[in-house]
């Protein structure tokens, strides 16, 4: 196997400078796995034999085109020019490294150098790369985005929805695979079946190319001829790059499992030698040359190890380290001194009675019309309304491009929201019904939920969750899983149980820069009236509200426990008066107006729809109890619907939900 170099019209210096480019991340390897042996680093994924794929792509870019790397692409960082020091602080979790010690390896990214932090799970990758380029598209910027894959990671769902998204969209992303033969241990005949995985480009509808991916000549004019294609008419293109991994996974890991043969067959093809030796017998550099410049660039190595490895390691700060979980900025509703600042508060003229449908339809209208970089996806949200009919008639006012229908994939639409809040652009999520969320899970707790805190990109973007029961829909069209997303720092959790904070709440999301799950009840959208001013105005996120003032007990709720717990002090015939808390914000919650009503009445019970076994009741009681166990004349006490799946017979979703049980326990409670 030999490799063929064709220069086409590059002149000596800039040969000499991708030969530059390519041996910096061997070196920098050659001395982090002198490093490893001696116990100064830990873990590395090396990329040592695949480096023309990594310098060959970043070098045919645009400084300011995206890339969305994995593991193995030391060359994506070092020929953005990232600082070595730096990046060799972030290997070692110091306080400068990139992830301010957060993140290990490469799990990073750095808008300075345009270059996206993967997670482990490999394929969203693949997706936030199609979400920036769908952003640069929509904002006419000419540049293209590309995003990598192992051959490992073509087998998951998220490459396959990435790829359909960029087909469908007509995006300007290069997929690039880089086929290494092995995905940890499991060899690409126990991967995949298709001859080339550049094949399956057909399936998708898009151009495929396989092409050496240890030529770097070869890699970086199939790039540069592929940009130029691809900015004068956007589509992607599935590029499979032919590579071989020589060494373990990662160091530790061994690689017993590879034939020694093909060591030996690939060892012949190494990027780097096979490049140096063309260069020195087309007499563009001279013989002594490469030893030269190795010992240059490891003396510089070495220094930057010396000054990262001299830094002391990073010191913990509880507090801060919590308070990085969100972004807080103004676009938020919030100062820099951590403060709410008010936002248009609703005004006090031009209210009507609307329904919440009405409300969430028109606190999403008039969020367009003020951030002209929102755009809504989702499944059928375009000339069809979404099912519910929120988005009815916005395509006429805001265009198919802000209002996108898209296809049926949860997982890949949320992960390219995250793309998009990299280039700046907000984005509003549609989930048909909240159940359907499950398939973007990932997306939403490991890609959204934790990237600012890990890295600093903040996930703009509120998904819209079309929730709960009692309209005889069966187990998949009903539930109430506020509680999966609870669990997760990074998230906020939004919950109105009315049409005026619909409207607020849903607008205050819009703006906030986190990424914020927005429940709305589907029984409650044309059954609950209220009024609600005209204008465009917010709420402020993570306030409750008392919805009935009382001394006797306290119901906190939220959603349709409101109206539940409404209807039990309207039927109610003791005289014990009933308080109700409606929480609005579940994520984070208002400790203060919890403990207000708690030193108020003494006896507790906190209702919801959800089911009851690690509730968000669970947390609010243990809260409680924890905090204010003084006040209280009774253990808090749990109202919540049954723990099974939801059931289709509407008998049997009456019995399901809490409100079937709420007069019992509440008599319990005040009995006691
Ligand atoms: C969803 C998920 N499952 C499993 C893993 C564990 N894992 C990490 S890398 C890897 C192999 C990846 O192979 P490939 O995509 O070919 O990339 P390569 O490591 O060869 O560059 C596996 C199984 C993971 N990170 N994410």
């Amino acid at each position: 196997m030999s490799v063929n170099f064709n220069r086409k019209n590059l002149s000596n210096e800039e040969l000499v400078h991708l030969y530059k480019l390519l041996l910096k991340p061997r070196v920098i390897e050659e001395r982090m796995l002198k490093l490893l042996r001696q116990g100064r680093v830990s873990k590395w994924f090396s990329g040592i034999g695949q480096e023309a794929i990594s310098v060959g792509v970043t070098a045919a870019l645009e400084e300011d085109e995206y890339v969305c790397p994995l593991h193995r692409n030391l060359g994506v960082f070092t020929t953005r020019g990232c600082n070595l020091q730096q990046l060799f602080e972030q290997f070692q979790g110091k306080q400068n490294g990139f992830s301010q010690g957060r993140e290990r390896s490469f799990h990073f990214g750095t808008n300075a150098h345009h270059i996206v932090g993967m997670i482990s799970h490999l394929g969203p990758q693949l997706c936030v790369g199609d979400g920036i380029a769908l952003a640069s598209k929509l904002k006419g910027e000419k540049k293209i985005t590309v995003a990598f894959t192992g051959d490992g990671g073509t087998s998951e769902g998220d490459f396959h929805e990435a790829c359909n998204i960029a087909a469908v969209w007509d995006l300007p992303i290069i997929i690039l695979i880089e086929n290494n033969g092995y995905g940890l241990s499991t060899p690409v005949n126990e991967q995949f079946r298709c001859k080339q995985l550049a094949d399956r480009a057909i399936g998708y509808g898009m151009m495929g190319i396989t092409i050496d991916g240890n030529n770097i000549l070869e890699v970086y004019h199939t790039i540069k001829q592929l940009r130029e294609e691809m900015i004068a008419n956007p589509h992607p293109v599935l590029l499979e790059c032919m590579t071989f991994r020589m060494r373990g996974h990662e160091e530790a890991s061994g690689v017993k499992y590879v034939p020694k043969e093909l060591f030996e067959l690939w060892e012949k093809k190494d990027p780097v030698m096979n490049y140096e030796n063309w260069l020195i017998e087309q007499g563009i550099i001279s013989p002594d040359y490469p030893l030269m410049l190795r010992e240059e660039m490891d003396a510089e190595v070495r220094t930057a190890f010396d000054a990262a490895d001299k830094q002391p390691e990073v010191t913990a700060d509880s507090e801060k380290e919590e308070e990085d979980v969100y972004l807080w900025d103004v676009r938020s509703g919030m100062s820099e001194v951590k403060q709410p600042l008010h936002l248009p508060p609703a005004s006090d003229i031009g209210h009507r009675t609307i329904r919440l449908v009405d409300a969430i339809s028109e606190g999403l209208k008039q969020s367009m019309q003020k951030h002209p970089n929102l755009v809504i996806m989702g499944q059928d949200v375009a000339a069809y309304g979404g099912v519910f009919k929120i988005t009815e008639g916005f395509v006429e006012e805001f265009g198919k491009e802000r209002v996108r229908n898209t296809p049926l994939c949860e997982s890949g639409i949320l992960s390219a929201a995250l793309g998009m809040s990299a280039k700046g652009m907000k984005s509003v999520v549609e989930m048909q019904f909240a159940d359907f969320v499950s398939t973007g899970f990932n997306a939403i707790v490991n890609n959204l939920a934790k990237s600012y805190w890990r890295w600093g990109q903040n996930a703009d973007v509120v998904v819209r969750m079309p929730t709960g029961a009692g309209v005889g829909a069966g187990p998949f069209h009903s539930q109430s899983n506020e509680a999966w997303f609870f669990h997760v720092p990074g998230l906020k959790i939004v919950y109105p149980s009315n049409p005026l904070d619909a409207k607020g709440l849903l607008c205050a999301a819009i703006e906030d820069p986190n990424p914020v799950m927005y429940f709305e009840h589907k029984a409650l959208y044309r059954g609950t009236e209220g009024e609600v001013p005209e204008d465009y105005y917010t709420l402020e996120i993570g306030k409750a509200k008392l919805v009935h003032e009382g001394d006797g007990v306290s119901i906190i709720t939220y959603g349709a426990g409101v109206h539940w717990a409404l209807e039990e002090v309207r039927n109610q015939k003791s005289e014990i008066s009933i308080e109700i808390l409606d929480l609005r914000t579940l994520l984070p919650f208002d400790k203060e107006a919890i403990a207000d009503t708690v030193k108020k009445t003494g006896k507790v019970l906190v209702l919801h729809e959800d089911t009851l076994t690690g509730g968000i009741g669970a947390e609010i009681a243990a809260w409680i109890n924890e905090n204010l166990f003084e006040y209280l004349d009774a253990p808090v006490m749990r109202c919540a619907s049954l723990d099974t799946p939801v059931p289709f017979a509407i008998p049997l979703e009456q019995n399901f939900l809490a409100k079937s049980r709420l007069q019992e326990k509440l008599n319990l409670l005040l009995s006691y």
